[in-house]
């Protein structure tokens, strides 16, 4: 297959006659095209993800659709949005090395990349949130991932030039950020056609967040920030359905929403998705107490938050070489306290706005199209509602206060007290 042909997508039944002559692919898996065993797996919203296994091995072949699979051809999406996944992956390995799937070949015209296979054990960090698995070494991993792609992917380590050009680059993902710009800050807060929540038990507080004039500010206030602030290149989509695990082992997948943006929108939307596990445990409580689960899902947000704090500061010392802060203003002339005064300033403007941008996260996931499957595997209606009505409730409380919130067991302080209220 090459570039050059008209987009086609693939079937489970079409790929090994499309791709069996595809080097990169065959040295992986093996060349015996009609041995292969193809899956269809992807279960995004977005795209179509094969498994396909061969005698030597396995590899997965991601492919864009020219519309929004979770709704249909009725919403166009651009196939360019695999360009930005391409780009962003081998952006990301350079900077976090280790930290995302191998890329084999990225094909263009066809809209697809053949990347590493991340067999089982391997699991969806949702899927595990939900089955109550805790998994030791994802606030290091995760954290660090964040730290190392944000800060080297800004004015703070790149050459200006470089990143300019990068930022043109990526400042073509309109449509994807055009989702995000509506999805996550706007309809959540209005009744936009393809908002869902569940329904009758949450239509009151639906009604009241829709009312909250300081909510709605504030969700416009980070939306502004999100567009405005082309701080650094970000995943874009950095939510618990975008990172694989096993015991040992993290890996950050799907980067086509990458863009250059606020540091302090990963972050957030990650520990959202932390917070928005913790509420949905309670409905997940019929294979024994979850509150052991619970506790560590809080300690997770924390370790994530010092993990992040502590590689970020250690590259702010030791590779900081962008226009930002330079060295010559500070440490050259013997003023690490200056430095040391910038850096705080820098973090904490990421602590605040990460606030607003988990509390924002956390409605879109419960009142926009996209939900997420924490909650929405919640089979009883009542049970589930009364878990989404205290993230909601904690959500509004991050966003509207997040100035006035100082730490991270300020924030988890406050989960744990909403997450103990008997009712809704
Ligand atoms: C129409 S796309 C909905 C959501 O799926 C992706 O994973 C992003 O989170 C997006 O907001
Ligand atoms: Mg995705």
């Amino acid at each position: 297959m090459t570039g050059k042909l008209p987009f086609e997508a693939l079937s489970v039944e079409t790929l090994a006659t499309r791709l069996g002559t595809n080097e990169a692919l065959c040295a992986k898996i093996g060349k015996d095209a009609s041995a292969w065993k193809v899956r269809e797996v992807g279960d995004g919203n977005l795209n179509l993800v094969f498994i396909v296994e061969g005698a030597s091995g396995g590899a997965i072949v991601k492919q864009a659709l020219p519309y929004v699979r979770l709704v249909g051809d009725s919403w166009p999406l651009p196939l360019k949005r695999s360009f930005f996944e391409y780009h962003a992956l081998t952006r990301q390995e350079r900077r976090a090395p280790g930290s995302v799937p191998a890329i084999y070949h990225f094909d263009e015209g066809q809209a697809l990349i053949i990347m590493e296979y991340l067999a089982p054990p391997h699991i969806i960090l949702r899927r595990a949130l939900i089955e109550g698995r805790q998994l030791p070494n994802i606030a290091r991993d995760i954290g660090l991932f964040m730290a190392r792609t944000l800060f080297r992917g800004s004015d703070l380590s790149m050459v200006a030039r470089e990143r300019k050009n990068d930022l043109a680059l990526f400042a073509d993902n309109v449509e994807l950020c055009d989702i995000t710009e509506n999805l996550v800050f706007s309809d959540p807060y209005f009744d936009a056609k393809l908002n869902r929540h569940t329904s009758p038990q949450l239509d009151g507080l639906v009604a009241e967040l829709r009312a909250d004039r300081d909510l709605k500010v504030e969700a416009q206030r980070l939306k502004h920030i999100f567009a405005a602030n082309a701080e650094t290149l970000l995943h874009g989509d950095l939510h618990s359905g975008s990172i694989m695990v096993t015991d040992t082992e993290t890996r950050m997948i799907d980067p086509e929403f990458a863009f250059y943006g606020p540091m302090a929108f990963d972050v957030g939307m990650l520990l959202a998705n932390f917070w928005m596990s913790f509420f949905s445990q309670r409905g997940h409580e019929q294979n024994g107490k979850r509150d052991a689960m619970r506790a560590y899902l809080l300690g997770v947000t924390t370790e994530t938050w010092a993990v992040f704090r502590a590689e970020f500061s250690l590259m702010w010392r030791t590779e900081r070489d962008g226009m930002l802060y330079q060295k010559s203003l500070f440490e050259d002339q013997g003023d690490r306290l200056g430095s040391e005064q910038a850096l705080d300033n820098v973090l904490h403007q990421i602590w605040e706005d990460l606030l607003g941008f988990a509390g924002i996260e956390v409605h879109r996931r419960i009142l926009g199209l996209a939900h997420n499957a924490d909650f929405e595997a919640i089979a009883n209606e009542d049970v589930r509602a009364t878990c989404e009505a205290k993230a909601l409730k904690f959500g509004r409380h991050i966003a509207v206060n997040r100035r006035q919130i100082h730490s991270i067991d300020e924030v988890n302080n406050l989960a744990a007290l909403i997450e103990q209220e008997s009712s809704i």
